[in-house]
């Protein structure tokens, strides 16, 4: 599967950079052995956990895990007590620590099949606590070969990025996508317009971020005219405003490709390098991949709904909710609502949840939110909603019935819980949640007034 440690590519020191240090394909599979021989000593388990820095160390952890055959389950390094353990227990993973100074030779090939689970990752619902997303080897190694065709993706080029190892953006397409087309890659650390610029101009030709880093890349015009050398730049995980998209042509002189995914069916339906790019679209079905829109009669929008080989396995220990998550004939339910052209192209509009929200390209439950502010024994009510922000795309904000506590206090309280990216970012302190009569909170009132996004 991971198709540039085998030799065929060739290897030079820095095949790999990842935060301003760099390793050889040899480094990382040396790396990588030691972590499979770990993995080999403890015995069965049901996966292995990592905490996801933005290392070399993650990288190494991912790919042992993978030679030696066992789910890895990346953890947020940001992740609080409640959030990690969560995670920890109902994956039922170990802890690897990983020293990337250590060696050992990659064990011969496991007895893997490709249906064999490759990563557990944890997403947020609507409500309650992430489930964990199992992607097969079978469903990342579809997906990245598709998403090689569709972007012309291959040794020649230099993928940079600086997203986290914890998701699919950054870990799967931007760690596994290089280590199976032969491209050479560069994590900036932090994606920021600078570490951008800089890899720029050492080379870096294939260009991945969130809607965030490239509305930041946009109002730094001395940042984005650096990108203009480069082959395509690539954004998703969430819509990328059209104003953005329009500085960055001026800027670059590229037309960024948008592509679209979620967690549960990793990257479906993207725009092609020397295609067609229109602003406020996705592209087309990649190969292999079929898709529909769901609309009521009459209508042109509806539910978009996805099938292929780059499906997720299913929720960990959760039969029922993968059940929920498919329709009677066998389509994944997306939960976006899309519109669809007559050549195939895809727009994506809107969800069908308010309690699902993205904010700077991180998916973040309303429920998981709410339920640790409601863990605060000052907070009687709490309602939480994502608001349009020129930054973010959505910014959480919290509608809170409580006394006695800071709109600050409560940030922090949830920052240290969960994860940093899913506080609020404002506290609202109200009377009470307005109510249906089944008691039900009316969220939309609590949003009258707030211009909803991607309308
Ligand atoms: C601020 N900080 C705090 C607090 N307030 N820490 C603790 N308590 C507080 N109350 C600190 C943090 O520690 C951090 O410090 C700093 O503030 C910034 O935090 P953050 O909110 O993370 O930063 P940001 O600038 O708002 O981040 C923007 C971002 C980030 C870099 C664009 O949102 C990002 O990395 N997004 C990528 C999400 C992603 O990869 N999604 C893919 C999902 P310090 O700076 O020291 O760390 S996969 C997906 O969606 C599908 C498959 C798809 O289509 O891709
Ligand atoms: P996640 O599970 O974190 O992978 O988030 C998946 C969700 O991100 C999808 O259901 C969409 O709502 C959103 N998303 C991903 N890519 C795009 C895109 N290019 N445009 C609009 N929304 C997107």
């Amino acid at each position: 599967m991971l198709t540039a440690l085998t030799g065929v590519f060739g290897d030079r020191g820095d095949a790999v950079s990842v935060a301003g240090r760099a390793a050889s394909y040899e480094d990382l599979l040396g790396a990588a052995g030691a972590v499979a021989a770990d993995l080999a000593e403890w015995g069965p388990v049901p996966a292995f956990a990592v905490t996801a820095t933005a290392t070399l160390e993650t990288v190494a952890a991912v790919v042992g895990g993978l030679l030696a055959g066992v789910p890895c389950v990346p953890v947020p390094p940001d992740a609080g007590p409640v959030e990690r353990s969560h995670i920890l227990r109902d994956s039922g993973a170990r802890l690897l620590e990983v020293d990337f100074a250590r060696r050992a030779p990659a064990p011969g090939a496991v007895a893997s099949v490709a249906d064999d689970p490759a990563l557990i990752l944890y997403t947020s619902g609507t409500t309650g606590v992430p489930k964990g997303v199992v992607l097969s080897r079978a469903a990342i190694v579809a997906d990245l070969d598709a998403l090689a065709g569709a972007w012309q993706w291959g040794p020649q080029d230099l993928l940079v990025h600086g997203l986290p190892l914890f998701h699919v953006h950054g870990l799967v397409l931007g760690v596994l996508g290089a280590l199976r087309t032969g491209s050479r890659l560069l994590h900036t650390g932090r994606p920021t317009p600078e570490a951008y610029a800089q890899a720029a101009r050492a080379g870096g030709s294939l260009f991945f971020g969130v809607p965030t880093v490239w509305s930041r890349i946009a109002a730094v015009p001395e940042a984005a005219t650096a990108l203009s050398g480069a082959r395509l730049l690539v954004s998703g995980s969430a819509a990328l405003p059209t104003p953005a998209f329009r500085d960055l042509e001026r800027l670059t002189g590229h037309r960024v490709v948008e592509r679209y995914g979620m967690t549960e069916t990793l990257i479906t339906i993207s725009g092609r390098a020397g295609g067609q790019v229109a602003p406020g679209t996705v592209g087309t079905a990649l190969d292999g991949i079929a898709t529909r829109v769901v609309a009521e009669a009459g209508a042109e929008i509806g539910e978009l709904q996805v099938k292929g080989p780059t499906l997720f396995s299913g929720y960990l220990g959760r039969p029922d909710a993968t059940a929920a998550a498919y329709t009677g004939d066998g389509w994944f339910r997306t939960g976006d609502i899309a519109a669809l052209d007559g050549e195939g192209v895809h727009r994506i509009v809107g969800r069908a949840s308010t309690d699902m929200i993205k904010s700077g390209g991180y998916r973040i439950g309303a429920g998981e939110v709410e339920n640790a502010l409601l863990d605060h024994p000052r907070v009687r009510e709490a309602a939480v909603v994502g608001v349009p922000d020129t930054d973010l795309g959505e910014r959480i904000v919290a509608f809170v019935v409580a006394d006695g506590v800071s709109g600050g206090e409560l940030t922090d309280f949830v920052a240290a819980r969960l994860s940093v990216h899913k506080r609020p970012r404002e506290v609202r302190f109200i009377e009470a949640v307005p109510r249906n009569a089944m008691g039900k909170p009316q969220k939309r009132l609590l949003l009258e007034g707030e211009e909803r996004h991607r309308t």
